[in-house]
Order: C-alpha cells, then structure tokens, then sequence
C-alpha cells in the first residue's frame, strides 16, 4: 500500500477505535516492507530476503545448491551426539520410533551391540539429546534463510559410515534426496548435514554436482555397479563416475546446507573408523 493511502486508512482505524483526533498519523513502512540494502529480489529464487546471508553466500546457494557454513556446530554438542549415538548402540536407550540401519556386510554371528553394527540411526525425533540438533538456533538460524519461517523437521537421520567392505558396500550413489521424500515444493525444502569429525576423500566425504538442483528430479534405480551393491541405496541412472563432482573437505562441525534436487553422495570409507554425520531435511 503506498504511504497517503496507509495513513488514511490508519485514521481511518483510529477513527473507529474511538480516538478524537487522528489528523497528524504518519505512515512508515514497516521493516518488513523495506527490502534489505544491496537486495535483489529478481535474481534469487531459492534464498529467502533476510539478512543472516551476505550477497555472496546467496549467490553462492542460488547457481551452486548448496553452502557450507564453517564451524557451525560447537564440539561439545557434537560430543553429545556422538556420546547419546553410543548409548543408542549399545540399547542403553530405545528411543520410540527410532530406526536403526544394520551393516549388510557383518555376519549375524558377530552380534555385539555396538556402534560397528550400525549404520543409521533415522527418525531420532524422539530422542531428546538427538534431536536437539533439529533445534540449535545457530542451525535454524541459516534452514530459514532456505525454507521461511514455520520450520518443520521432516526427517532426521545420523549415519555412521562404516569401513568399506571392498565392495563398495560403504559408497551413497549419486542421487537427489527429493526422490525419498513425498512432499513439495522442493524450494521450500533444504537439508542440513554437519560433520562430526574431519571428512575427506578418505573416508567418505559429501560429494556434490553443483548447480543440479536446477533439474528435475531423476529416476533413481540401484547402481550397476561390478563390485556389487549396498541394497539400501538408490542413485540416478545416468550415475556417470567421470562427471563433475565437487568433493567437500570439511572439519568437525562444518555445516552442508544443500537443495533437495542437487545430485550429491558420498565415497566409500578407505579408513578403519566410523565416518559420522548428522543430518536433517527441514522443510
Ligand atoms: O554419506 C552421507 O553422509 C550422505 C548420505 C546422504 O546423502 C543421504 O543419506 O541422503
Ligand atoms: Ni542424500
């Protein structure tokens, strides 16, 4: 609404509230109304206007799909996470709901509750100390600058990447996380990943095709891949090994901000450790 004909409409209000004498109202616009200085707002489709991401860092999101936010999550949360995973593995809780993935390449025999059967944990919404992750502000603080306000926590999941069987048995194929889930707009949509230790190559870093989640959503089948494949993942048909992933290097506490289309996986683990990140798609 433009300024004269706000002011006379706020007159108008006051007059009806009962005030004598509503002659000398000024209207301001408010902040909301009042775009944020170097603003753009034909060039950004999938940032919202606020002013948590500088000019750059939307750019950035809006050609590339994703944005890594360095040192996000502190160490002791993600000691706290790592901590109440091992309670979950060892069955010291059972959170309700909680689903727990196994490793297909460890014999039943070699039955040890421990964190070296599992590979997943998803859903870990009833489980208070998980789920605080959902929750920190500095994490909500940049899903909003993705999805608006009103957030919800519509899948959670902290995966524990274990030592690769040889088989390829620890690699994500590329794919789009759009295609798990049921609902839209995938603008709306971003998931949130943190590194809860130091990933490279090595052991399985987050690798991306930047600018993907500007396509459409792919079929996604299980890979042709020789070595045989880990039967929980899908990837996209034309999974292509010699196109142009990004691999991103990251340290405990880095944060992966990425769009639901933007084709990303992860490598198989050359490493004897536990590779652990936790994620959350916020919609
Ligand atoms: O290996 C990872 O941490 C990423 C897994 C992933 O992309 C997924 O679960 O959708
Ligand atoms: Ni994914």
């Amino acid at each position: 609404m433009d300024q004269p004909r706000a002011a006379a409409r706020l007159r108008i209000l006051l007059g009806q509230l009962g005030r004598r004498s509503a002659g000398a109202v000024i209207a301001h616009p408010t902040s909301g109304a009042v775009p944020p200085a170097g603003f753009h707002p034909q060039q950004f489709q999938y940032t919202r206007d606020n002013s948590v991401l500088t000019l750059e860092q939307r750019q950035f999101y809006e050609d590339n799909g994703f944005l890594v936010i360095k040192k996000l999550v502190s160490d002791a949360d993600i000691e706290c996470f790592r901590n109440e995973f091992e309670r979950i593995c060892r069955k010291e809780v059972e959170p309700m709901r909680l689903v727990v993935m196994r490793d297909v390449t460890i014999a039943k025999s070699e039955y040890v509750p421990s964190q070296k059967m599992i590979t997943k944990v998803q859903d870990f919404q009833e489980d208070e100390e998980l789920f605080r992750y959902c929750t920190l502000p500095e994490v909500l603080k940049y899903v909003e600058c993705f999805t608006g306000p009103n957030i919800m926590a519509m899948h959670t999941m902290l995966i524990n990447k274990p030592p690769d069987s040889g088989k390829k048995t620890s690699c994500h194929p590329l794919h789009q996380d759009l295609h798990y889930f049921p609902f839209r707009p995938s603008n709306n949509i971003v998931c949130a990943w943190t590194a809860m230790e130091h990933i490279d190559r090595n052991n399985g870093c987050l690798a991306v095709l930047p600018g993907t989640h500007k396509s459409s959503l792919k079929p996604h089948h299980y890979p042709q891949w020789e070595e045989g494949v880990n039967g929980i993942f899908h990837g996209i048909e034309d999974d292509d090994e010699n196109n142009d992933q990004v691999h991103l290097v990251v340290e405990k506490g880095d944060t992966v901000f990425f769009h639901p289309l933007l084709i990303h996986g992860s490598g198989r683990n050359k490493t004897q450790g536990f590779r652990k990140g936790v994620w959350e798609l916020q919609a």
